[in-house]
């Protein structure tokens, strides 16, 4: 089933310049960018987007980190993409990545862990509406017409 999943490049990667080498590792697994900004991002928005993991001993670190400096936003699409990409991402923890995943090569650590991907259909419809409103206009107005 194609499917559409938010990714964030986060700060830490941004800051090694990253960014390429990690979209290649989407791109030539077959993922589509349809949507893509580079913002720093404010408190309310980094708040709103982890809301899940408010009073959690890690949540401010994670707040002042992912304000810190800018991230790269991307909507990316393809055939079952919320799995895949947490495929090619591997897991939170860079210790416990598998190789050659995204975190494997690059995380600094659980909260430096370079990249951030929807993990199910409705935080991917949710997060999309957040970072990129205008995807979701699009759409709703492609199923309406
Ligand atoms: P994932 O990004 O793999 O879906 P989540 O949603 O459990 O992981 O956590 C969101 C983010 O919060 C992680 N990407 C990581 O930056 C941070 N995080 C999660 N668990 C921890 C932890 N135990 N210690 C520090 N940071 C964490």
């Amino acid at each position: 089933m194609v499917e559409k999943s938010l990714v964030l490049i986060k700060p830490d990667a941004v800051e090694r310049n990253l960014i390429g080498k990690i979209v290649d590792a989407y791109e030539s697994n077959g993922l589509k960018v349809i949507a893509m900004r580079l913002l720093k991002v404010s408190e309310g928005l980094a708040e709103i987007h982890y809301k899940e993991h408010e009073g959690k001993a890690f949540y401010k670190s994670l707040i002042e980190y992912i304000t810190r400096s800018p991230l790269c936003a991307l909507v990316l699409e393809g055939e079952n993409a919320i799995s895949e990409i947490r495929r090619i991402n591997g897991a939170t923890d860079p210790k416990a990545a598998e190789a050659n995943t995204i975190r494997s090569l690059y995380a600094i650590d659980k909260t430096e862990n370079s990249v951030h991907a929807s993990d199910s259909k409705e935080s991917a419809l949710r997060e999309i509406s957040l970072w990129f409103p205008e995807v979701i206009n699009k759409l709703e107005l492609e199923h309406i017409s």
